[in-house]
């Protein structure tokens, strides 16, 4: 639920609304509703290296929508947000300049209102962190959250500086599949991504596990949420691939041969929307055979007829068309987050239409196989953990006007917000293995996040589940109320890479929430 102090705030932000002309600093048309969904352009890593440079530029459209983007420079002009695509020990180098405009009112009234205290540490440029600053997260890679890896902590990119560079070395053990990019300044991060600002990336080799999806055509679709003005309770528009996927529009196409065979690999990077997601022929839902979730491979491939992705998440399928003559589309459900959450509305995603001369997109390459139990992580079902610890989220109340805090907490400890300043919450060890359940003890479903982890699924609700996935982000259902027991998962924390030590954040991934301070810190020691 959206507070009463974040409508105030957007009060603030109100009516400034102008379209901006400053080439690389605005953003890239998007495509017109109903056209046939394309991919994102694709960059991929050559001789065990993927150089780029985004431009990080904004724009308000003609409907009043505010457009955040990654612009990347290509010999026909500017794209945004390609699918950066790298194989296990490659190296990432990401350049990023910010391009947001500092004479836009919309971040200056924010900055006043509202800034967090800065870290102690400083990685990047310097200054106070507002609206126009930003950074990358790069999501399920289980990398350094050191200053230029996947640090969200004291990174900071200041418009009209020279930019940073980020130097990722993706480890050998990376699981294939799908990861993404977005911006996680704190605070500010759901405006950002609400404008559309999140990328693919892809770690290659899903066919040397699950051949399955070999010789396949493979499509990247991220379905990306706008809303006008995002802490306003009210419409939004979920997008394909930035196509607009609402009433009244017509729907994006997605074209198949009849009877073809196509592996979908499918990011949520909405900013609050569970998605309940369905293949549907002739208004009845098919088993998919689901291959991945959050960029980490099943164990085994499974028939499932809908599949749930929390905001953030990814799930990646192999989907069939039906035969000519009948129709086929990508919906979402709808889906309760309870009573002081959001709804998540059923609409269509997509029609399928079906031609004999498919677009062609990206497929994977054969190579020797690659087995489950070489990637990271894959032991964890047998470790004993070292710690057990119990975290919950909550809500505090306004009167009437729904919540007004978000809390992550580690029980036995003081509920509060987020500070850039705090001390970490948890502290532990390089080679801890940890079990941790989480539980929601709000009236409103939330998505929890670690960084730099996959962790594995033990239980939902105390009971063990039947095929343990790793996952990096999991919805936590809301409570029912009085009378009722807390939803709780219960999943296994790997700290035992070194890789990984320092310090970074666990957190809900509705981005109100996040940015509102449901958020801390954990350090593991080297
Ligand atoms: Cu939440």
């Amino acid at each position: 639920m959206r507070s009463v102090c974040r409508c105030l705030l957007a009060i603030a932000v109100c009516g400034v609304a102008s379209i901006q002309t400053m080439g690389q600093a605005s953003c890239p048309a998007r495509p017109s509703p109903g056209t046939v969904v394309q991919d994102a352009l694709s960059l991929t890593s050559l001789n065990g290296t993927l150089e780029a440079k985004f431009i990080m530029g904004h724009s308000v459209d003609e409907s009043g929508y505010t457009h955040y983007c990654y612009n990347y420079k290509t010999a026909t002009g500017y794209v945004e947000a390609p699918t950066l695509r790298l194989n296990q020990g490659d190296t990432l180098v990401l350049g990023v300049v910010d391009r947001i405009q500092a004479d836009d009112s919309m971040g200056m009234k924010m900055k006043m209102k509202m800034h967090s205290a800065l870290p102690s540490q400083i990685c990047g440029d310097t200054g106070m962190q507002t609206l126009q600053s930003t950074n990358v997260h790069f999501h399920g890679l289980n990398v350094s959250p050191d200053c230029h890896q996947d640090d969200v902590l004291t990174t900071l990119i200041q418009p009209g500086t020279p930019g940073f560079e980020f130097k990722i070395p993706i480890p050998k053990d990376e699981p294939p599949g799908l990861y993404w990019y977005h911006p996680h300044i704190h605070g500010f991060t759901e405006f950002q991504v609400n404008g559309g600002a999140a990328g693919a990336l892809v770690v290659e080799g899903m066919e040397k596990i699950h051949p399955e999806v070999a010789g396949l055509t493979e499509r990247v679709f991220t379905i990306r949420q706008q809303y006008l003005v995002p802490w306003i309770p009210g419409p939004y528009q979920l997008t394909l691939n930035y196509q607009v996927s609402a009433l009244p529009f017509p729907h994006p196409v997605i074209q198949m041969a009849p009877g073809e065979k196509q592996f979908w690999r499918i990011l949520n990077a909405t900013i609050q929307d569970f998605l309940q997601l369905q293949f549907q022929i002739n208004g009845t839902a098919q088993p998919v055979e689901l291959v991945a979730l959050d960029g980490y491979p099943l164990a085994k491939t499974r028939m499932e007829t809908t599949i749930l992705v929390p905001p953030a998440g990814r799930a990646e399928f192999v989907v069939q068309a039906p035969a000519a003559g009948a129709t086929a589309t990508l919906i979402t459900q709808n889906y309760s987050t309870g009573p002081t959450g959001n709804a998540d509305l059923a609409q269509n995603i997509a029609d399928i239409q079906l031609t004999n001369s498919p677009a062609k997109a990206h497929a994977g390459s054969a190579g020797p196989a690659l087995h489950l139990e070489d990637l990271k992580f894959a032991d964890l079902a047998k470790q004993n953990p070292t710690t057990q610890r119990k975290i919950y989220f909550s809500e505090e109340f306004g009167g009437t006007n729904g919540p007004i805090q978000f809390y992550i907490t580690v029980d036995g400890q003081q509920q509060k917000v987020f500070e850039a300043d705090e001390k970490p919450v948890i502290t532990t060890k390089v080679g801890a293995v940890e079990d941790w359940v989480i539980e929601n003890r709000a009236l409103e479903t939330h998505a929890f996040h670690i960084h730099q982890i996959h962790f594995l699924v033990l239980e939902v609700d105390g009971q063990p589940v039947p095929v343990q996935d790793y996952r990096d982000t999991i919805e936590v259902p809301f409570w029912e109320g009085p009378g009722h027991p807390y939803h709780s998962v219960k999943v296994r924390m790997d700290f035992r890479d070194p890789t990984i030590a320092g310090t970074f954040v666990f957190h809900c991934h509705i981005l109100l929430h996040e940015d509102l301070g449901m958020m801390h810190k954990i350090l593991v020691e080297p």
